[in-house]
Parts: C-alpha cells; structure tokens; sequence
C-alpha cells in the first residue's frame, strides 16, 4: 500500500508513506505533488497521522441513559446510583452488545485504540468477563486496555481487594481505584497503597480516577503520585480527571507541580463530562470544576482528554467523535491561543498514546504497525475548527474504512 501526497504533521512538504505487509516500511519527501496510480490512496495534501486514541471511556455503562432512571441532579453522586440501579441488570450479552455498538462509534470517529475502564465491584464480575471478549473479538477494529474499575471503591466495598484482584487474574490490563469516593480519607490511602502494590506485582498499568470532586480537600493525587516515584513506575501510571485541582489554591498547586514533575505519571482530563458533573454544588460564582489542563502542559507534563461516557447514568450526550471533546475542552481549559490550537491535536493522538503506554506501536515511522488516518483537513487548527472527519482509516496496512465526504446543494 502506498499513500501518495501527505501532508505529516510538524514536518514541511508532501510526502510518500509505503506499507508493507502490517508495517510501515518507507516516508519520503515529494519533490512535488504527484499523480495517482491505480491503488494508490492520494491524500490530496490532507494530514496523514496516527489514530485518533480514547484514554478513558466507561464502555460497561455506555448507552444504559435512563435505565431505569435518568440522573437528574447531574452529580457524579447521582450518576454512581443510578449505574448501581443498572448494574442490577446487566448480562453478559447486554454488556457485549452496547460494549460492540460504541467501538464501532469511535472506529468511525477514526479511534484505534481505547482505555475502557470497567465496573469490578460486582461479585459476579460480569460486565469484565463480557469485556474481555469484546477485547478479542474487536482486535480488528481496534485496541482495546481494560481497567479494573471499583465503583463503588475498595476498601469500603465488601470483598473489593479480592475483586480487583480477581480481575487482574482473568485478564485486565490495568488496574483502577477511587480514592475520593472511599469512606474516610485513610481508606482512600490505604487504597491506592493496595492497587499500586497490585500493578507493581502484576506488571499492569495503572490508571486512578483521582480527586473528581470540586472538594479543594480532596488531596490523593499527591498520594498517587508520591507512589509511582517511589517505585520508578511514573510512565505506567495515568490520574483521571483531578478535578478537584481546579480548586486547590495556587501555594498548594505549586508545591504539587514539583511532585507531578518528579513523578512523571499521565493525566487523562474530560472536559466535556467535567464541565457537566462538577460545579454542581455551587451557585455563582460557578467553578468550572475541570483540571488544570493547560497548567500540566506548560509545565511539561503529558495530558490528554477523554470522552468517559457515552449516553450513560452520568451524561447523556456523545457520539465517539474525540474531536468535539477536544473543541470543548481547548475553550473551557483557556487553550484557544494560536500555539494551542496549531498542535491541538496532541491532545487526542501523541499524549493519549504515550498515556496508553502504546510506544513503539504507535506512530507514523518506518517499522511501526501501519495504522493511520487521512483526515480532512491540513493542519491541526483546521482539524479543530471544522471538526474535520477521518476520510479513510488504515489499519495494519489495509483499509479499515473510507467515509463519502458529505456533500451540500443551495438550490
Ligand atoms: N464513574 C465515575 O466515577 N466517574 C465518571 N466520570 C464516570 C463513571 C463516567
Ligand atoms: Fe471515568
């Protein structure tokens, strides 16, 4: 396979990339546009870049809105009740339906690989049983990390540390926690204590939903991150959502920032479910209630967004397309100056894969997997602005998917 006429990101010119077999296998730079020959995929001077990625989505609970009930409160609180009202129901053939139908959302969107996080404190662990399947039988579409994900926490949850034990034995990637959610501030420590301790042994990932409150009190990212400097571990471990820093004061922010730095863990932030969760209990003035986004960047860290829900008990909207998350997430997090926006898209594709610990296996360069986009647009800003689509999706050097570019008559 070859494509003819791409434009790569942060390198001048047009240029030829060659797959062969699953591999990219050669990228050179075009003297000049050039004619297409028969089986060629001309990208016409568009961006030609690495998959779209989604670091953080809860594949178990997608489209289960409403079921029974809707959150009407829109609190994160609310939106744990009524999962917990759901979870009651779910099969293992109703996770694996819903689990497959939003894949497929995000394929179309262009995304190739996904951190799904998935509810363990369910003695029967079905929907992580259901996952794990899903895991394999999607391997064409994309790729697929699955977080053992206690919900309703470990160490206030009857049997938890077994359960999430349990997962890693049948299969998860990565391990998960909730620290703020626990009962009382010890045992949210001690429970980031016991999962690093799981991932350290098992050789997993880790990924924390940490400090998702607007509570400036809520303090576990420090414990987190103190743990994964202590043991060398800070790139295999990712903070989710950190919310509550968009409350913490800045003297306090600062002595922070010296640790984030020194631990070099990832941060995952979702904007758009944010931005609806949070600020909930105030009135006005209203906290935005979303990590500091920018702030982690300037500073040299990796940050990336998500788009955590899809039509679920804690947002109701979303369709897989990252690039509306990435929109809403440049203006809330103040990301909006020409520089932001000319390599915005590193927010959804190079910070979310070195999040997702993918190295090697992701990238445009001669020996990695040939999975790639042709979007439609030619620059970054373009990309953002007109919430470009992926034209066509490559993927182990075939293509995945072509999209018919939408076309518009005034009569
Ligand atoms: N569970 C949670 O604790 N927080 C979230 N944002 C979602 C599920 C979607
Ligand atoms: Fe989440």
């Amino acid at each position: 396979m070859k494509i003819i006429n791409a434009t790569l990101r942060k390198t001048p010119g047009l240029h030829t990339v060659m797959c062969e077999g699953e591999h990219i296998s050669a990228i050179t730079l075009q003297s000049a546009h050039v004619p297409p020959q028969a089986g060629d995929i001309d990208a016409q001077g568009q961006l030609l870049i690495a998959p779209f990625v989604e670091p953080h989505i809860h594949l178990d609970a997608a489209l289960t809105a409403g079921q029974p009930e809707w959150n009407l409160s829109g609190t994160l609180f609310e939106g744990i009740e009524r999962w917990a009202q759901r979870k009651e129901t779910i099969t293992h053939e109703d996770t694996k339906q819903r689990a497959h139908t939003t894949l497929r959302m995000l394929a179309e969107h262009g995304i190739q690989h996904v951190r799904t996080h998935v509810d363990v404190t369910d003695p029967t662990l079905a929907a992580l049983r259901a996952m794990i399947e899903v895991r394999e039988e999607t391997r064409h579409l994309i790729n697929l990390q699955i977080v053992a994900f206690p919900q309703e926490d470990i160490e206030s949850y009857a049997g938890g540390r077994e359960l999430m034990t349990l997962a890693v034995e049948l299969g998860a990637d990565v391990v998960g926690g909730i620290p703020h959610f626990e009962n009382t501030r010890e045992q949210g420590v001690s429970s980031i204590k016991f999962l690093m301790d799981l991932a350290e042994r098992t050789g997993c990932l880790v990924d924390v939903h940490c400090d998702e409150t607007d509570d400036p009190h809520s303090r576990f990212l420090e414990v987190l991150a103190e743990e994964a400097r202590v043991r060398g571990m800070g790139s295999r471990v990712t903070a989710s959502h950190t919310t509550a820093m968009g409350s913490y004061d800045n003297a306090y922010c600062s002595k922070l920032f010296r640790l984030l730095k020194a631990s070099g863990i990832n941060f995952v932030s979702c904007p758009t479910e944010s931005i609806h969760l949070q600020g909930r209990f105030d009135t006005f003035p209203k906290r935005r209630g979303v990590t500091r986004v920018a702030e982690l960047d300037r500073a040299g860290m990796n940050v990336c967004f998500g788009q955590d829900s899809i039509k679920d008990p804690w947002y109701p909207l979303g369709n897989g397309n990252i690039l509306r998350v990435l929109d809403a997430g440049l203006h809330i997090c103040h990301m909006m100056g020409f520089e932001d926006l000319a390599r915005s898209l590193d927010l959804v594709t190079d910070n979310s894969a070195r999040t997702l610990d993918l190295g090697e296996r992701y990238g445009i360069a001669v020996g990695r997997p040939a999975n790639m986009l042709v979007l439609d647009a030619e620059s970054d800003y373009e990309a953002v602005r007109r919430q470009a689509k992926a034209r066509v999706s490559i993927r182990g050097g075939k293509v995945l998917m072509t999209r018919v570019p939408e076309r518009v008559e005034f009569s």
